[in-house]
């Protein structure tokens, strides 16, 4: 169903991305043009604070007692809207936006300013309408990879914003990787000293044939633990969890640059330039690595209050486990079959530390193999597959297949593209995304938590390129992901325009900006 809105002489599309589950357009308008005053109560002094900063973009300024009145309430009766859901009315006298808990005054605000024009000078004229909104999953995620290539702080706070105003509400935040360790731990400052800097980069694609071309220079770049403090607070205003991910077992070149002892014995280790899947994995036999660990998840949970912490798990090729005397005598102890039941050990205790500090792990599919942690959620992204297997476990399940979720890819197949991993991965088929597919039997939809776009970097290599490879794709994303599951193509591309002028206002990069 198409709403439209007639106001002013101009009949036009009801301009909402994510589409809200219902609304009601009523006739007439309300001029917010000039002064507003809000009401509210004390614990909403936050979202308020944050509406008058957005309305100032407009020209609208905040004044007790002035102009039109919008009202911010809390109403515990509204629990079947659910913590993020919210009622919204605009009608001549004034808007009101009501929800059960600050995330909805927070969602409400959001889509308020949405009915705003994306043209900042233009009348602003909010047409009378009646909204009940609220999310289909809990997880609407992004993941940004930072290790492959470093992102400064203002940009991942411009990407938070940028996230907000989509509604969506995790940031998985990949810190490690093979070519490069992009967090401050004070414990082991060589992490950053020696395991953030690669000595050059790749530039060609990996699979290219012929010469391989370098950025001759020394790469490098992470966080201080002070950054990480405000990147957290300016989330948590915007409705955002930060969930950060540490690699492990693989995808640790970086660490074993920077600590050698915590590798298998008898290999070279550096952070790694190119691009792909190393040998270079943490030793399971030795308990050295397991008190390393723990040091290091101490000092990731002090920094994210977030339920949930990623350790990776992807990609272990068992190489070195085989070679190696210690992780060979710990499978003999313990009675392991094969490497896969030592890959299912490590995270097993990965686990077990988590716990220990009160959070709960995640890990990409490939911690199924060899058996699957007993409280793990999974992230599955080499297909649904995995995501079906640990959901019919009874486990938690983010999907983020690569046919759906791949941002990396590109956009198109036109020979104009960027230099890309693989693709084309078109926004129609972003668009198509149903994080519960069909075959999955109604028992199971329970443990599906929702689903995340990924955002690896290795041939990303500025924000601008973030950008262009981003949108408008993610905002095909933030729909499935929060709307009511009844995907039409042809309403999203109606008003997707609407919403590239609201980034154009951003400054953001998107793709097949003119
Ligand atoms: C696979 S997805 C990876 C990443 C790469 C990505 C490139 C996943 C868990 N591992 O290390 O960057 O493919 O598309």
């Amino acid at each position: 169903m198409v709403c439209f809105r007639f106001f002013g002489g101009i009949m036009e599309k009801l301009n909402l991305i994510p589409f809200p589950v219902k609304s009601v357009v009523k006739p007439g308008g309300l001029d917010v043009g000039g002064k507003i005053h809000i009401n509210r109560s004390d614990e909403l002094v936050g979202p308020a604070d944050f509406l008058a900063e957005k309305l100032h973009l407009w020209g609208i300024e905040a004044q007790a007692g002035a102009g039109v009145s919008i009202s911010l309430r809390l109403d515990d009766s509204l629990s079947r809207l659910g913590e993020e859901g919210y009622q919204l009315r605009v009608n001549p006298e004034g808007v009101s936006i009501v929800a059960l808990g600050t995330a909805g005054i927070f969602y409400g605000i959001q889509t308020l300013l949405n009915l705003l024009p994306a043209d900042y000078s233009a009348a602003k004229v909010l047409p009378c309408i009646e909204i009940e909104d609220w999310p289909r999953f809990s997880w609407r995620g992004t993941m940004l990879d930072v290790s492959r290539h470093f992102m400064p702080v203002e940009f991942i706070k411009k990407w938070l914003d940028l996230m907000a105003m989509h509604k969506l509400n995790i940031f998985h935040w990949h810190l490690t990787d093979d070519q490069g360790w992009r967090l401050e731990i004070k414990k082991y400052p060589k992490l950053t000293a020696t395991g953030s800097v690669r000595a050059r980069t790749l530039l060609t694609h990996i699979r290219a044939e012929g010469e391989r071309v370098y950025e001759e220079k020394a790469y490098g770049g992470y966080y201080t633990q002070e950054q990480v403090r405000e990147i957290v607070a300016y989330a948590a205003k915007l409705n955002i969890e930060i969930i950060p991910e540490i690699e492990m077992p693989g995808h640790a070149s970086a660490v074993l640059a920077a600590y050698p002892h915590l590798a298998c014995p008898g290999y070279e280790h550096e952070v790694k330039c190119e691009w792909g899947i190393f040998d270079d994995i943490y030793c399971a036999g030795s308990e050295e690595v397991f008190g390393f660990i723990d040091d290091i998840f101490a000092e990731v949970v002090s920094l994210f209050p977030s339920q949930y912490i990623h350790i990776g798990g992807d990609e272990v090729p068992t190489e070195h486990w085989q070679q190696c005397p210690l992780c060979q005598q710990r499978m003999q102890d313990i009675g392991l079959d094969d490497e896969r039941e030592l890959q299912s050990y490590f995270i097993q205790r990965a686990e077990k530390m988590l716990e220990k500090y009160g959070r709960k792990l995640i890990g990409w599919d490939e911690i199924l193999e060899g058996g699957l942690a007993e409280n793990a959620t999974v992230m599955s992204w080499r297909s649904f597959e995995g995501g079906l297997k640990a959901a019919r476990q009874g486990h938690h399940v983010i999907m983020s297949p690569l046919q759906h979720c791949y941002f990396d890819y590109s956009q198109t197949d036109r020979s104009d593209e960027p230099l890309a991993i693989g693709g084309p991965l078109t926004i129609e088929t972003v668009y198509e995304f149903n994080p519960i597919p069909a075959e999955l039997e109604g028992q199971y939809h329970q443990y599906i938590l929702g689903g995340q776009g990924n955002i690896w970097a290795e041939y990303i290599r500025t924000p601008e390129a973030i950008e262009y490879m981003s949108y408008p794709r993610l905002i095909a994303l933030a729909e499935v992901l929060w709307g009511t599951g009844r995907a039409d193509y042809s309403f999203f591309a109606a008003r997707l325009g609407g919403q590239l002028r609201r980034l154009g206002n951003f400054d953001v990069n998107y793709w097949g900006k003119a």
